[in-house]
């Protein structure tokens, strides 16, 4: 019977140039346009994911979801190992999720009486067994639809980590790595009236070849860590937009409006009443139309921390219109200065993981965020490094609304294997994802594009080609990666082919901890021949909160103390410095931190502890911000 099916699987394949599985990847609204082509290729395209999805009607699917934990992945594939997705059926999945017939029936699975898990939400940090888990689990959601004739459906996850197969009723809809970026799959004429299930197998597996690759320094949470939301759109929906000033003219919004369905050429507005701005643009064939609006500028209060001052926008078209909450900025640099709204700015920042430490696990929502960032904001921040990935939607709409500036990131991180092109095909991919999420967002003033990848002639290549695709997507922001440095005697150097290609000389150091200590560090000094910008992304001590010694004492909060101390002498003696963003604002838990004792599988560099208790250095380095804010009014 097994050599049967691979038979079908075989011919099936050959006869149509695709498998049964592919082409339940395919939406509908793209079967049409692709109708009698039938590549592998053009079958797997989606419409880009919806702008502003928190703005559209839509149902959270988030709650308890059932799971099953899946090792071998034996819901997935036969005992020949091939995919049931890609069976001529496209059954035999956990996905069927499948009742015994009757009693002669034997069904190993069963959905219904398996234990739940918390959406959004990592699995290590809901389960025990699952702590350092890495591999398959099944989750299964049941909602209830009422579809609407005339109106189109979405399918949109705000992250999975890593890889995602999604089912819906049992067919297969899409599939999705990266563990950080939103995606969705239409699902127009494929939800049903009453009872739905959407079943997704996720699996957190590291591979040398993905991004990021095996070797990080952070905990790999696996599972559906961010919000699942059910959007409706009509026939013809705004499917994109940005709204925001123009590269450095305080006096004009410039970008455009992307219409997708059967209308494409409409008339559109786009008003700001605070403002009293309504402009209206006529969209092309293809759904698009730029948009230029002039301001006058002594109208406008324009975003800032200090001021995070948010317009509601609202677009409109025949058929279809949307608000949204967009701040006005420009951000450039001039030789050594950042300017903020034209004014050179201190970025008095801190750096953070998408980890509340107190449960601990990724963040789950609103509470969990503003925590986080009003923590930032109690040490006098202006600005977060958004580290090392995409962090959500929400945390970046959060800052936006708090008013701290974002530093944001995509997993490129350490080693990865720069020769290979699908590996720079998936960077590129997630880079691409987060800009074309957090453009319109206020907050965000630096695109990184990885952190402390080894300089060679590959890998220079490859963020090269990193930085000129973030440029291609996005001119208004500012460019960086986390560099490192190199050291010759007591001099420090920043020496990177890279840095000419970004927009700041922004490095990662680790004097008196991975080298040199506190009784050492200040003969250090640090050379960096760029005229940019000088924003040190990382510097740090681990300190086990509450473990106290003297300064010389390595993880006791008085060595950590110190260590932020003699780094501001030697960081304020670099021309140029502009900003900083400590390692890091909380303890984080990290698989590559054994010490039984003072690390347990954690990253103490945090300035506050696991238990959000705050250490010394917190107020060392409030007292320096508030120094540089002074300096800097
Ligand atoms: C680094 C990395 C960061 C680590 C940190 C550390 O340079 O960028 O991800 O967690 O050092 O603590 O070693």
């Amino acid at each position: 019977m097994h050599k049967v099916w691979k038979l079908l699987l075989l011919s099936s394949c050959l006869a149509v140039g695709l498998t049964a599985g592919a082409q339940d990847d395919q939406a509908p609204g793209q079967a049409q346009a692709n109708k009698g082509s039938g590549t592998r290729a053009e079958l797997a395209k989606q419409p880009p994911t919806l702008q502003n999805i928190y703005g559209r009607q839509h149902v959270l699917l988030d709650g308890r979801w059932n799971y099953i934990i899946d090792p071998y992945e034996t819901g997935f594939y036969n005992y020949r190992r091939q995919p049931f997705d890609q069976s001529p059926s496209g059954a035999g999945g956990f996905y069927d999720d499948r009742k015994p017939k009757d009693k002669d029936d034997a069904v190993e699975y069963d959905f219904d009486s398996s234990p739940t898990l918390a959406v959004p939400g990592d699995w290590n940090s809901q389960n025990a067994k699952l702590e350092f888990y890495e591999g398959t689990l099944w989750m299964r959601q049941k909602f209830v639809a009422a579809p609407k004739e005339g109106k189109r459906y979405f399918l949109y996850f705000g992250a999975v980590n890593y890889e995602a197969h999604v089912y819906l009723n049992g067919k297969k809809i899409g599939s999705h790595k990266g563990g950080f970026t939103p995606f969705q799959f239409e699902v127009t004429g494929k939800l049903l009236k009453g009872q739905n299930a959407v079943v997704v197998k996720a699996d957190n597996t590291r591979h040398q070849d993905d991004i990021p690759t095996v070797n990080t320094d952070w905990w790999n949470y696996g599972g559906i860590t961010r919000d699942v939301l059910l959007a409706e759109t009509p026939d013809t929906y705004i499917e994109d937009y940005q709204i925001q000033l123009a590269k450095g003219d305080m006096g004009r919004i410039e970008g455009y409006v992307q219409l997708a369905g059967a209308r494409r050429a409409q008339d559109v507005s786009i008003s700001i009443a605070e403002l009293g701005i309504k402009t209206s643009v006529r969209t092309d064939a293809n759904g698009r139309a730029a948009v230029s609006i002039a301001l006058s500028k002594n109208k406008v209060r324009y975003w800032s921390p200090e001021d995070p001052k948010l317009y509601t926008v609202s677009i409109a078209g025949a058929t279809d219109k949307l608000d949204d909450r967009i701040g006005l900025r420009t951000i450039e640099t001039r030789g050594h200065d950042i300017l903020l709204n034209g004014k050179s700015v201190f970025l008095r920042g801190i750096s953070l993981h998408d980890e509340n430490p107190l449960i601990p696990g990724r963040l789950r929502g609103e509470g969990d965020m503003r925590m986080m960032l009003q923590w930032a904001k109690d040490m006098d921040c202006n600005y977060v490094r958004l580290a090392h990935y995409p962090h959500s939607e929400e945390m970046i709409k959060l800052a936006d609304e708090m008013g701290l500036l974002v530093w944001a990131e995509v997993p490129v991180y350490w080693t990865i294997s720069w020769e290979k092109p699908e590996v720079y095909a998936n960077a590129s991919q997630q880079l691409t994802d987060l800009v074309v999420r957090d453009k319109n967002r206020a907050s965000v003033i630096i695109w990184s594009i990885g952190n402390e990848t080894p300089v060679s002639p590959v890998r220079t290549e490859f963020m090269g080609k990193l930085a000129d695709t973030v440029r291609s997507l996005d001119r208004t922001r500012l460019v960086g990666a986390a560099l490192e440095v190199h050291r010759s005697g007591d001099v420090v150097t920043v020496e990177d082919p890279l840095a000419e290609k970004i927009d700041l000389a922004s490095f990662n150091q680790y004097a008196g901890w991975y080298w040199s200590n506190n009784k050492e560090m200040l003969k250090f000094s640090f050379k960096v021949n760029y005229n940019k910008p000088v924003i040190v992304t990382e510097f740090g001590a681990d300190a086990l909160g509450g473990y106290h010694a003297d300064s010389d004492t390595k993880w006791s909060e008085e060595y950590q103390d110190q260590l932020y101390k003699n780094t501001f002498k030697l960081l304020d003696a670099i021309p140029g410095l502009r900003g900083m963003t400590p390692w890091v604002l909380t303890d984080f838990r990290s698989p590559r931190r054994p010490h039984p004792y003072y690390q347990d599988y954690w990253n103490r560099k945090g300035l506050i502890s696991e238990t959000g208790k705050k250490k010394q250095a917190f107020y060392t380095l409030k007292s320096y911000y508030e120094q540089k804010q002074q300096q800097y009014k």
